[in-house]
Formats: C-alpha cells, sequence, structure tokens
C-alpha cells in the first residue's frame, strides 16, 4: 500500500463513525417528512386544500457541529454530539396558515412512536427581533437491520408569510462586512409585525370563505 492510500484508509477509519451517525439522522429526517406527507395528504382529501406548502431538510454541517460544540466547551467525539445537540436532522415545514402550524403538531406529536422532547413557541411568544415559528424537538425510532436506534430531530414549523420574513432576515443579518444598525433593528421589527398581520387577515379571509 503506498502512502496515499494509507492516508485515506486512516482518514475514512476515522470519519467512518461520523458518517454512520449522519446517516441514521437523515434516516430519521426522512420518517419524519413521510409522517407529514401522510397527514398533509389526509388533510388536503378532508378539506380540499393543503395545510403543507413545502418541507425542506437540512443536516448540520460539519462546521456548524465543531462550532456548536466548541461554544458549549463539549468535546468532538460522536457521544457528544447525539447526547447534546438536538438541530442535527432539521426538518422546516413552511404551512400555508398559522392553523395548520398547530394541527400538524398537534397530529405528529399523538403519534405512538414521536416521543416529545421539547417545544419553543415562538408564534405565541416572538423573539425580541420579531422571529416566529414553531420549534418541536422530538425523538423517533429508525429501525436498521440489526438494531432499532432513537434519533433526535428538530422541526421548525411556520407560515409562509413567517417564513419569508425569516430568510430574508437571515439573508441580511449574515451577509458579510454589513453592518447592522438599531434602526435596521426596528425596521425589521416592523417588518415582522406586517407578516403577522398578513397571517392574521388571510386567516380571517379564510375563515370568510369557508362560511
Ligand atoms: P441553522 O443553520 O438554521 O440550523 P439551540 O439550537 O437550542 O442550542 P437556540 O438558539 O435556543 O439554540 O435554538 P432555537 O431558538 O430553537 O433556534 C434555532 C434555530 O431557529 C436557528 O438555527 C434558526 O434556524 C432558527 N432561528 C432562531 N432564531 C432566529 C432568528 O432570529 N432569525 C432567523 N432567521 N432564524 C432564527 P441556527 O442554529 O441558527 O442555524
Amino acid at each position: 500500500m503506498n502512502k496515499q492510500e494509507n492516508d485515506l484508509n486512516v482518514f475514512k477509519q476515522k470519519t467512518a463513525g461520523f458518517v454512520t451517525l449522519m446517516t441514521y439522522y437523515r434516516c430519521a429526517m426522512m420518517e419524519i417528512e413521510t409522517k407529514l406527507n401522510v397527514l398533509n395528504e389526509e388533510f388536503s382529501l378532508a378539506f380540499e386544500r393543503n395545510p403543507i406548502n413545502s418541507i425542506q431538510t437540512r443536516l448540520k454541517s460539519l462546521e456548524s457541529i465543531m462550532g456548536k460544540l466548541s461554544r458549549r466547551s463539549l468535546p468532538f467525539t460522536l457521544s457528544a454530539i447525539e447526547e447534546n445537540l438536538n438541530d442535527i436532522a432539521g426538518l422546516r415545514v413552511i404551512c400555508s396558515f398559522p392553523e395548520d402550524v398547530y394541527m400538524l403538531s398537534e397530529a405528529l406529536l399523538k403519534q405512538d412512536d414521536v416521543e416529545f422532547i421539547e417545544m419553543k413557541d415562538y408564534i405565541k411568544k416572538p423573539k425580541e427581533n420579531g422571529y416566529r415559528s414553531l420549534h418541536l424537538i422530538v425523538a423517533i425510532p429508525i429501525f436498521l437491520a440489526k438494531e432499532k436506534r432513537i434519533m433526535r430531530v428538530e422541526i421548525q414549523l411556520r407560515t409562509i408569510a413567517m417564513d419569508c420574513w425569516a430568510t430574508l432576515e437571515h439573508q441580511l443579518r449574515y451577509k458579510k462586512n454589513n453592518e447592522f444598525t438599531e434602526d435596521m433593528e426596528k425596521e425589521l421589527i416592523e417588518c415582522a409585525k406586517l407578516s403577522a398581520e398578513l397571517d392574521e387577515k388571510m386567516d380571517k379571509l379564510r375563515k370568510k370563505i369557508n362560511k
């Protein structure tokens, strides 16, 4: 074996555990995505409209994982990741109306194999900057050939209006070399209020039409 082959083997051995763990998280994300799609199908049959507009999934990058572990003074080990980080596997569920957010989260949490870990309701109690979304942490089993593993997943549920604000806010805030002033902060809060108003008005309209 030449040096390059040897280096590659050593690298593969070192990263195998991490790659396997990420695969388990990806499987858990798939499980939750399927559950949500099933609920979407059922509700679209019953109410002739889709509560889910779209679902985005993402695995946290190695860089973000290392950053989060180091901020919490935790070692970079597989067990530290599994035990302490709840958002390695993340789903963002973009719903049509605020009511859909709560209906979906309730229906998901009722399922036998979904274990509730934590909920942060930034819709009822928005963050100071105006951010709104419902965050759930759940644990679900994935069934492998020889074992069953329980994996944690973060689910962010929000309306189209909430997602529009959060996506643009994220782009503006994290753009490199951008200066973020207090006035800009206030304007963003104002935009968040407009997005909440939009949700409220659309919801009223929906109820009127449904009558
Ligand atoms: P990424 O790449 O989106 O994952 P914790 O994760 O519990 O240690 P925290 O801050 O208590 O940390 O979690 P929380 O409040 O549940 O929020 C985590 C995620 O929500 C963030 O992930 C964002 O996706 C989203 N989020 C929270 N606050 C804001 C906000 O003010 N604006 C926007 N646009 N998104 C927000 P990450 O880890 O930042 O990154």
